[in-house]
């Protein structure tokens, strides 16, 4: 990948802060849940610089990938001490990130043909990975795809996604554009229970922008009574639930490593669209694929007229995933 020029950035609505998700040379997320030809990018590249950031065990498929010794891994971080524990680094860079990236930036490389059809070919397949599905509603049960596409449409450009750990977060991480900073939040190391209180957390810290939290069943039943300081704080974030009746996650562990011998995943759960309500929100529950376009436009309304925070009690079903 080459980097934009300053110049490039300019011509654009640009935050100097993050990469957006409109940039040619944005390639898509390289954490859990990744598609493949991202995966492939990380064994190809001749050069990978990690900035800010370490080559752990997400990123190297728990450090399966990119573990070459004569690959070229750079790490820039402030933390001299990181070099030697942090997989197969072969130079470091003792530099704060802005400061790294500010500079980087000033610098007018030469830019090689090759490089230019290489970044042109990740971004095609990143373009095509994250293109909205149809948001015409299906007759079936609900689905996050047609949750996704009437969602994303419908928010401004600066809105801001937060997530915990889950399958439904893979949604977040292929549709929500990121434009602006902050505009994707979540524990690097994947903690369920992140998204309800940090979508608060967001919403306070910024009253004029538009929150969204994609919230699995089994997350939303270990911190979601979070809602009540959304309340008495007046914090207003859509909450999306993606209830699959189980902790898909570690049921996908189980059924890799053990098929045929799921245990203690599945979950019975309430009506989390009434607990919204009496917790001073708006709830709405939605059984059928064809209610979410509504859902969505009430819970959205909600948030703009009455200053509440809304949540969508998505049921779908099992084994649906995002990709
Ligand atoms: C605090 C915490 N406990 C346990 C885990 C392990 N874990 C990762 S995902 C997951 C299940 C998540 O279930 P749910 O929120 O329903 O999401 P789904 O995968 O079904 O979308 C678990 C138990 C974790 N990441 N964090
Ligand atoms: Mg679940």
């Amino acid at each position: 990948m080459y980097p934009e020029t300053p110049r490039q950035m300019a011509s654009r609505d640009f935050d100097p802060r993050t990469i957006p998700f409109d940039s040619p040379v944005y390639v898509g997320p390289i954490g859990y849940g990744r598609p493949r030809p991202t995966y492939d990018l990380l064994e190809e590249t001749d050069l990978l610089v990690f900035v800010g950031t370490v080559p752990g065990d997400v990123i190297t498929d728990g450090f399966v990938c990119r573990q070459d010794w004569n690959k070229k891994n750079f790490l820039v971080t402030i933390d001299p001490s990181l070099r030697g524990r942090s997989g197969p680094v072969s130079h470091q860079i003792v530099a704060k990130p802005d400061v790294f990236a500010r500079d980087l930036s000033k610098l007018e490389l030469p830019v090689k043909d090759e490089w230019r059809q290489w970044s042109a070919r990740m971004r095609a397949e990143q373009e095509s990975f994250s293109a909205l599905p149809p948001a015409t509603p299906g007759e079936g049960p609900a689905r996050m795809d047609t949750l996704m596409a009437n969602l994303v449409s419908a928010l401004p450009s600066d809105a801001i996604v937060t997530f915990g750990a889950g399958e439904h977060t893979n949604w977040a991480h292929r549709y929500f554009p990121t434009r602006r900073y902050a505009s994707m939040l979540s524990a690097r190391n994947g903690s369920m229970g992140y998204s309800v209180p940090s979508a608060i957390a967001a919403s306070l810290a910024y009253p004029d922008r538009r929150v969204v939290t994609i919230v699995g069943d089994g997350e939303f039943l270990m911190n979601g009574q979070e809602l009540a300081t959304a309340a008495q704080y007046g914090a207003t974030p859509l909450v999306i639930v993606m209830d699959n009746q189980e902790y898909g996650t570690i049921r996908t562990h189980q059924e890799r490593q053990y098929p045929q011998r799921i245990s203690g995943t599945q979950l019975k759960n309430p009506d989390f669209a009434l607990m919204a309500q009496a917790f001073g929100g708006f709830g709405a529950r939605v059984e059928h694929d064809r209610d979410i376009p509504a859902a969505l436009e009430a819970a959205l309304q909600a948030i703009e007229r009455d200053r509440v925070f809304a949540l969508v009690h998505l049921v779908v079903e099992q084994r649906v995933k995002a990709y």
